[in-house]
C-alpha cells in the first residue's frame, strides 16, 4: 500500500528542524520526501522517525510511504500469527517540529537502593540533538520542589542524580504520577511520570518493596468494534475500562507492542503492564540479522515507554521450544535488554517439559533452559481445551527447577455468547464457566503462584479460526464478545479477583 499525503510548512514557525515521526507501520516501510528516499524501516509495532530539515519546502511537500504487509519467514513475528495482522499504517503520522538543539530523549526512574530510606534518590539521562559544546539543562519537579541544573558533556548526553523527599510511590492503589520538566534555552518538555520499585524474591514479585499479586487478563490491540487497531484515547480507555470492570491491576499486551496510549492511560489508572515482542510461533532462532532485528524492535520500545512506571514485565518469548539456536537468541536478547533498561524485570511463557495430558496424576514440571535467564516463570496450559479432560486438573500440580514467581501467562477456551448448553458442551458459554472454575482452583494450588492472564479478555479477528457458525474468523477466549456483552466466564474471574 502507498501513501501520499501534501502539505505545506507550518506557518510561522520558529522551529529550525523537521521530522516525520510514525506512530506503527505494519511490516517494512519505504518513506520518501518530496522525491528523496529517507529510509527503509523494518518492525511493524514500534515508532520510528526520520528528518526533513534539508527537504522541507514553504508549499506542497509530498510525503510517501509504502508498506509491505507480505509475511516472510525472516521477519518478526514470522509467517504465523492467530490474530489478525492489520497491514500498512496502523498508528499516528507527525510532523515534528523542533529548535536546533532539542531533547532527544530522558529517562528517569527510583533508585532501589534507596526505597527504605527517608530520602530517595532519582537517577537517569538526557541526551540532546544537535548540541555543540557543553549544554545546560534543567530538571524541575515542582511539586518535590527540585530544580536540579545539569551539564550535558560533548558527546550530548549527561547521567543525573539527585535526592528527593516526601516522595510517593506510585501503585495500582494510588497512581501517584508528576510533572517532569525538561529544559534547555531552546525548550521546555513535560511529562507525567510515576516512581515505583519492581523486584522479586524467592517466589514473590515486589512491587515498592511490597508482595504484589498480579490480577490480570490478556488483550489484544484492537477494538472489536471497529475494523482496526485499537489507535486511540477513546480505544484504549474501553479496553481499560473492561479490564478495571473485572477487578485487574494488570493486563499482559499481547503478542507485540500496544499504541503508546493505553500505556500512558495505564499510567494514569494504575494499571500494571507486560509489554512483550512478537517473538511468537516459527522464528528463525538461527539467523543472527533476526536477533539484530529484536534488539532494534527492543531499542524502539524502550525508548517510547521506559518512562512508564505502569510497564513492569519485558517478555521476550511466546511458546517458543527450547533448542540451541533458540536458546543463544533468547538469552542475548535478555542480557541486551537489561543493559538497556534496569527497572522492570524478564519473563517468557515458556513450555512444559513432556505432554502429560490424559494422566490425571502427573506432574507438570518446568525446566526450560531459559527460566535461568528470567525473573519471572510464565506458563500458558490449556489443560480441558487443547488436551485431555478438565477433571484431570483436580489432580495434577505443577513443580519448577528454579524458585522464581510464577505467573500463569495464559488459559482459556472459546465460547460463542449466547450458546447455551451444560457445562461439557463445548463452545457453550457453560463449558467456559466451568473451565474457569476449574481452572483456577487448579492453578491456586501453584506454590507460590504470583499472578495470571487468562487468555483473553474480548474475542478478536483471526483468520485462522473459521470454524462456521462458531468462529467466522474470530478467536472465541474472549471474556467479551466482539459486541461488548460480557460472558458468564467474565463474572466468574471477577469474583475470583474480587475476593483475592
Ligand atoms: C496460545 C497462543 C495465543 C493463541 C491462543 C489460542 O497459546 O499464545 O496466541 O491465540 O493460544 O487461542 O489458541
Amino acid at each position: 500500500m502507498w501513501y501520499r499525503r501534501t502539505f505545506d510548512k507550518p506557518e510561522h514557525s520558529e522551529a529550525q528542524r523537521f521530522f516525520i515521526n510514525i506512530g506503527a507501520a505494519n511490516y517494512k516501510t519505504t518513506v520518501t520526501f518530496n522525491g528523496e528516499l529517507l529510509g527503509k524501516h523494518e518492525g511493524g509495532f514500534t515508532p520510528f522517525s526520520y528528518e526533513i530539515t534539508d527537504l522541507i519546502k514553504a508549499k506542497d511537500n509530498y510525503l510517501i510511504i509504502g508498506v509491505d504487509a507480505g509475511r516472510v519467514a525472516d521477519y518478526i513475528p514470522a509467517q504465523v500469527t492467530d490474530w489478525f495482522n492489520y497491514g500498512g499504517i496502523t498508528r499516528s503520522v507527525k510532523l515534528i517540529a523542533t529548535p536546533q538543539t532539542f531533547v532527544n530523549n530522558y529517562f528517569i526512574a527510583l533508585d532501589k537502593n534507596t526505597l527504605e530510606s527517608k530520602s530517595k534518590t532519582l537517577y537517569g539521562k538526557v541526551e540532546l540533538n544537535g548540541a555543540s559544546g557543553a549544554k545546560n539543562v534543567t530538571i524541575k519537579i515542582p511539586e518535590l520542589n527540585i530544580e536540579k541544573a545539569i551539564t550535558i558533556n560533548q558527546d550530548h548526553s549527561a547521567n543525573f542524580s539527585f535526592e528527593v523527599k516526601n516522595l510517593k510511590l506510585w501503585s495500582p492503589k494510588s497512581p501517584k504520577l508528576y510533572q517532569v520538566i525538561i529544559e534547555t534555552e531552546d525548550e521546555q518538555l513535560k511529562d507525567a511520570i510515576g516512581f515505583r520499585t519492581i523486584e522479586t524474591e524467592g517466589r514473590a514479585i515486589l512491587l515498592n518493596g511490597e508482595p504484589v499479586f498480579l490480577k490480570g487478563i490478556c488483550l489484544h490491540d484492537e477494538n472489536p468494534f471497529k475494523k482496526d487497531r485499537a489507535n486511540t484515547r477513546e480505544d484504549a480507555e474501553l479496553l481499560l475500562n473492561w479490564a478495571q470492570e473485572l477487578g485487574c491491576n494488570f493486563i499482559r499486551l499481547a503478542h507485540y507492542p500496544h499504541q503508546e496510549e493505553i500505556v500512558r492511560l495505564a499510567d494514569k489508572k494504575g494499571i500494571l503492564l507486560w509489554e512483550e515482542l512478537p517473538l511468537y510461533w516459527g522464528i528463525q532462532w538461527g539467523n543472527q540479522k533476526v536477533l539484530e532485528k529484536a534488539k532494534m524492535q527492543y531499542d524502539e520500545l524502550i525508548n517510547r515507554d521506559y518512562n512508564r512506571a505502569s510497564s513492569i514485565i519485558w517478555s521476550i518469548a511466546n511458546e517458543t521450544a527450547p533448542g540451541t539456536d533458540r536458546n543463544a537468541f533468547l538469552s542475548e536478547l535478555a542480557d541486551y535488554i537489561r543493559t538497556k533498561d534496569k527497572t522492570r524485570l524478564i519473563s517468557a511463557a515458556v513450555k512444559k517439559d513432556q505432554e502429560l495430558d490424559g494422566h490425571p496424576d502427573s506432574v507438570y514440571t518446568y525446566n526450560d533452559p531459559l527460566i535461568e535467564k528470567l525473573d519471572i516463570i510464565s506458563i500458558n496450559e490449556y489443560l480441558g481445551w487443547y488436551g485431555g479432560l478438565l477433571e484431570e486438573s483436580r489432580t495434577k500440580s505443577f513443580t519448577t527447577g528454579m524458585k522464581k514467581p510464577i505467573i500463569v501467562s495464559e488459559f482459556g477456551d472459546g465460547a460463542l455468547k449466547g450458546f447455551h448448553g451444560d457445562k461439557h458442551t463445548r463452545w457453550s458459554e457453560e463449558f467456559q464457566e466451568n473451565l474457569y472454575k476449574e481452572s483456577l482452583a487448579m492453578f491456586d494450588k501453584i506454590e507460590g503462584l504470583s499472578g495470571m492472564t487468562p487468555w483473553i479478555l474480548v474475542d478478536f479477528r483471526s483468520p485462522l479460526r473459521q470454524l462456521r457458525g462458531t468462529q467466522d474468523g474470530w478467536n472465541r477466549k474472549g471474556l467479551i464478545s466482539q459486541k461488548g456483552e460480557k460472558k458468564n466466564a467474565f463474572y466468574i474471574l471477577k469474583a475470583y479477583y474480587d475476593k483475592k
